[in-house]
Order: structure tokens, then sequence, then C-alpha cells
């Protein structure tokens, strides 16, 4: 692995102009890098950086990895592995470290023969995340000394400098990004780093990651009530791995079967699988191929799939179990309430697909059935009672499924009918081009009257939906399809519903608005219904959401006022500044309205505040880790009710929003 590097000295040599070209190519044209300029892009910087400690662990050598969320919105990943070699580079005539930071790709340049596994969704290395950095320092533990070097830029600013002696090794990479870059925002958010430290820990076991937010400290006081001060921080570690993730993902679901069945191989292509079944209808697979999510599946969920049908087929059918069924079973009867966890190891990825999360390597498909079918036989052999559990429960999902086509079919006619089959409630709008056009799903039918005399009727249109929607979490699939509200949801929008083979799958071309826009009353209850609409549109329609097409509104909380004067707010912040404002410091003939509901707004209000494209605030809904909206979901409508109560009540300012 060292063949290219010597330690002799360490000596700053100047870079190559061709060195400097490729990051100043990622410089200019960011997105083909790290996928985005936005919250996404920013957050993978981290991710970037992580996934080198990762392989340095899973190589053996590092067993901590410590994220630290810095005052300035820097980040620092600190591990304790070997440390980057600091020494000359032979060939490119500067140090290792220095090639590391700035060349692309560079990790490929010191190891032929061990390959990385870990590597980001775009794969591209440290040096991506130096050049969108305006600093970044390389701390490196190594042969009893502290080495330094700094960049601004992806350019170094100083040489390697030894600042001290050291006892341990490590690598601490401490790295700010770039405003001129990520003109939106450099504000990291803790839940979103938390949610892939948590899944990274899932996917590795034994390694310990923690996460620590230095921006602001959190009041408490202790037992004798002193008031202290700390960082919020969480530390992510998991002794069995996907065993811990299933439990983790399926936690508020009632369990079919008591353990999640697991299997792990280190045959050429690693495979490690962890699946449980539970009462419900949804089927939640995640894969992962070298620790990215593919999202589009791929060749090693084909090969889980087809060694899962295939083995528990064979089963029932020695046993005896499907005599008396009068229809044939379908693949997907086999993975109604299956919760499952498929993680592979691949020296040499083929990504593709729309999102370049669609694994393609084709010997994986037979890899990963056999393995399947294999673990799984044994175990059906060894618990007859689980096995009779799980065969029920697939006669019972054919079952299901066969009036779910009925109900499917009615809707499809109507879908299909165009113009003439919109349903009665919606208030269309008289542009036909998808792109300029809006739909509102509005609670209640006083909101959706406000909301038709409100609008502008060139471009919105407006759905008035009833009460509460269909819990689709705890519906069975025909249920979905039979319930009114959820049937006018699809004929407004002009898509047409999945195959029986993928009923989810979605025919977005015929998409008739390019934002669905959820509007629901600022309180408790709003946020509710617009879960449910939300809990709809990921499980049924979750392209809606990855295309970027729903949004929700942020209808204002308070109108303050004090004769002809009035202000808008979201927060109490802002209503307290209001009120400061317009009252010049005393607080007479100050009058603060609390908007309870979108009702209570004339239709001139709700356009001004929340409808008219100028001046509203629309929150885009995003899937930023598929796991952990998975769980969110299965928490929010699942069985449990406190754990929704709490989440809706924490959540319940959807209308908070940085002004
Ligand atoms: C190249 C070679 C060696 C280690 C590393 C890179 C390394 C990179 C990173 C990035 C973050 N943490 C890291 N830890 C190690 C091995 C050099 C040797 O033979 O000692």
């Amino acid at each position: 692995m060292s063949e290219n590097i010597n330690h002799e000295e360490n000596q700053y040599s100047a870079n190559s102009i061709q060195v400097l070209e490729g990051l100043e190519a990622v410089r200019k044209r960011p997105s083909m890098y790290i996928g985005d300029v936005g919250k996404r892009g920013l957050h993978h910087l981290v991710y970037e950086v992580v996934d080198n400690s990762i392989d340095e662990a899973l190589a053996g050598f590092c067993t901590h990895i410590e994220v630290s969320i810095n005052e300035d919105n820097s980040i620092t990943v600190r591990d304790n592995g070997r440390g980057i070699p600091t020494g000359m580079h032979e060939k490119e005539h500067r140090s290792a470290l220095e090639v590391v930071l700035t060349v692309l790709h560079a990790g490929g340049k010191f190891s032929k023969d061990s390959y990385k596994v870990s590597g980001g969704l775009h794969g591209v290395g440290v040096s991506c995340v130096n050049a969108l950095s305006d600093y970044l320092k390389a701390e490196i533990h190594r042969e009893g000394k502290i080495f330094v070097q700094e960049y601004s830029k992806g350019k170094p600013v100083t040489g390697v400098d030894v600042v001290g002696e050291t006892d341990d090794t490590g690598t601490i990479i401490t790295f700010h990004p770039d405003s001129e870059i990520f003109t939106a925002s450099i504000v990291y958010d803790y839940d979103t780093l938390a949610a892939r430290l948590r899944e990274l820990a899932y996917l590795n076991k034994g390694i310990t990651l923690t996460l620590t937010d230095r921006r602001e400290p959190v009041r408490d006081t202790d037992d004798n009530g002193v008031e202290t001060e700390s960082f919020r921080k969480d530390i992510f570690y998991s002794k069995d791995g996907l065993k811990e993730f299933v439990q983790y993902l399926d936690a508020d679901s009632e369990k079919l079967i008591e353990n999640p069945i697991c299997l792990e191989t280190d045959k050429i292509i690693p495979i490690e699988i962890a699946m449980q079944y539970n009462t419900g209808f949804t089927e939640k697979i995640y894969s992962y191929v070298n620790n990215i999510n593919t999202i589009e599946g791929g060749t090693h969920l084909q090969g889980f799939r087809m060694g899962l049908t295939r083995t528990l087929k064979n089963y029932a059918e020695k046993n005896g179990m499907l005599a008396k069924l009068k229809f044939d079973l379908d693949a997907s009867d086999f993975r109604e309430g299956l919760t499952a966890v498929v993680s592979v190891k691949v020296a040499e990825p083929q990504f593709e697909g729309q999102t370049k999360t669609k694994l393609g390597n084709g010997e994986v498909v037979s890899a990963v059935s056999q393995a399947t079918a294999g673990a799984l036989e044994s175990y059906l052999e060894e618990n007859p009672k689980d096995a009779k559990a799980i065969v029920d429960k697939v006669i019972l999902a054919a079952t299901a499924r066969h009036a779910a086509r009925k109900a499917r079919e009615m809707v499809q006619r109507k879908t299909v009918m165009s113009g003439a089959g919109m349903p009665g409630k919606l208030a269309d709008c008289s542009e036909r081009d998808p792109e300029k056009c809006e739909l509102f799903l509005v609670e209640g039918d006083s909101a959706g009257g406000t909301a038709k005399q409100g609008r502008d009727r060139m471009t919105q249109a407006i759905l008035p939906l009833r009460g509460k929607i269909l819990n689709v979490e705890k519906a069975m699939e025909h249920r979905v399809f039979e319930s009114e509200e959820i049937r006018n949801i699809y004929t407004a929008l002009g898509v047409t519903v999945g195959t029986e083979e993928d009923s989810k799958a979605l025919n977005l071309s015929k998409l008739r608005y390019h934002k669905v826009i959820i509007m629901t009353d600022a309180d408790v209850d709003g946020s509710h219904i617009a879960t449910l609409i939300l809990t709809f549109f990921f499980r049924y329609m979750q392209d809606l959401i990855r295309n970027g097409y729903v949004y929700l509104a942020t209808p204002p909380l308070y109108l303050v006022k004090k004769g002809r004067e009035e202000i808008y707010c979201w927060t109490e912040e802002q209503r307290r500044d209001a009120a400061a404002k317009l009252g010049k410091g005393s607080d007479k003939g100050v009058t603060v309205q609390r908007y309870k509901g979108l009702g209570e707004m004339s239709d001139e209000q709700l356009w001004d505040t929340t409808m008219d494209p100028q001046k509203r605030l629309l929150r885009q809904i995003t899937i930023d880790n598929a796991a952990e909206a998975e769980r969110t979901f299965s928490m929010l409508m699942g069985d449990d009710v406190p754990p929704r109560r709490e989440f809706i009540e924490a959540n319940a300012h959807y209308a908070n929003i940085d002004a």
C-alpha cells in the first residue's frame, strides 16, 4: 500500500498546474461532483470526509470517528486511524497528504489491491471537500508527531508543519464550506447529520460514531439545582448491526415473529441481511451498496426478492400449506409486512438509473439470492411456528390483493377518462402547462371556499379534502383505493395508479400540476392532517416527493395591528418585534389576532400571506434519508399513539419559518 510513499521528509513543494485545474473544475461545476449546492450538497461534504474514516475503520485500523459542528458551522471529523501519510510522494513531488487533499480520486493512487468499500454517493473524495471549502485544516497524528497543513479553496496556504508531539495516531479534518459555492446556506442541520451517522453505525457494526453540536450549549439544571451548560451530543454504536437496524426501523410495529432473521456471508461479495415480518401491510426494504442507500434498488435487491419468494414458496408447497388456495401467489404477496435491510459490499460497483443509485452488477443477483435462500431455508426448518405465521400472512396478502385489484381498476377507469372525469370538488385552473400549475390540497370545505375566492384562477387549482384522510399506514391497499378522498387526489393529479406488479409506479408524464401544495391550519390538528396526506404521498406516490413536486404552505400564526398598519407573523419572535414596532414602546392600540384556522382569514388575507407566489413561503418536502423517513412515518402513523402526539406537538409549528 505504501509503495508510492516514502517518509524521509515532510517538505512542501509547489503545486502542479494540472492539479489546480482539477480542483478549479470542481469549483466551477460543483453540482457535477456533489450533486447540488443546496442543503444536500452541503451535508454531502461531511459524508465525504466521514467515508474516508469509515474506510480506515473497515481496513481494521480505526474504531472511533467523532464529528463536531463547530460554532462557525465548520465541521471537524476526527478518527483514530493510522493518519494520512505525510511523507513525500515520489511521483507527485509533494507530500502524500497534499496529494490526497488536492487530487481528485486520489484514494485509488494509494491502494491498488485493497479496494475502498465505503465512499459517498459520488465517491469523489476529500479533495472535493477541500475545493469547496474556504478553509480546511488537516491535522495528522503519526509517527510520534503532529503535522498540520492548511488550505483555502483547495490551495495549500502552508506547508506540512510539525507543530508538536503525540502518542496517538489519527486524522483530524476541519473544513468550513465556502459561501461563494453554497450560496443558499452554510448552516448544518443536526438531525440530518445524526440520521446518516446512525445509519453508518448500523451498517458498520463495532464502529463508534459521535456527533456534537458546539454551536450553542444546552442549558439545564443538575440535581443540586446548579445551572449546567453542555453540548448536544449523540453516540452511535451498534453491536449487532443490521439486526438492530431493522429493530430500530420497525420499533413501532407489531411483530409477527420475535426476532429478525439475519444472515452474513464473507465470500467475494460480502452480504449482510436482516429481515422482520410485522402484522402491517407495507413493504419496507432498504438496500445498500458500499454504505450507499440504493434508492432505485438493482441486482442485490433482485437477488434478495428471488431468494425470498423461491424459498418461502417451496417451503409452503412442501408442507401442503397452499392446498386450499384458489389463485396463484404473486411475488409481492411475500413482502407484505416485511421490513428488511440488505447490505452488500461490491469492489467495482456499477451504478445506473436516474439518480445513479441502482446497482447494475449482474454477478450480484445469484450471490444474494443463494445466500438468502440458504439462510431462510434453515430458519424455516428450525422455526416451524414462525414459518407458519409467515406463510399464513402471505396467503392473507394474496387474498387482499384480489380484493384490491377490483378497487384499483375502478380508480384506473376514472383516471383514464380525462377532462370530464375530474372530481366535482376540484376548482381547476385554466392554464394547461403542468409546469405553471399548482394544486392546493386544502383541509375542509370552508377553508377550501376561501382558497377558491382568493386564488389566481389562471394557475392555481383547489381541491378541498374532507377532514382527516385515511391513515394509509394502517389500512390495507384495497381500502386505500376505495377511499373517495384518495381517488380524488389521483384523478385531480392525472396520474394513473400502478400496475399489479408495482402498485406504486406512477405515470408522472401525465401529472397535471408541478406544485402540489398541502395547505392546512397552523395548529396541532392541521399538522396531523398534513402528516396524513404526506404519509399517503410517501407510501403511494413517493416519486412525486422525490421529484420535488410536494410542498407545505405556511399560513401565518398572528396578525398584529395598529390602526391601518398590519403585520403578519409566523413566529413568537416576529410577533414581539411587530408589536414593539407598531406600538413604538407602548402596547396601546396594538391588537394581536391569533389565527386558529385558515377559515378565519379573508380570501384576500389568505392570498396575501399564503398563496401569492410573490410573497408566500413554501416548504418543499424532501427525503434526505429514506430509512429515517420510513421510521418517522411508521412511528407517526402506527398504532402507538403517544409517540405520534409527541412528534406532532413538537413539530406543530410548521409555520415557524426562519424569516
Ligand atoms: C492512505 C494510506 C493510509 C491511510 C490513509 C490514506 C488514511 C486516510 C484517511 C482519511 C481519513 N482518515 C484516514 N486515515 C488514513 C495508510 C498508510 C500506512 O500504511 O500507514
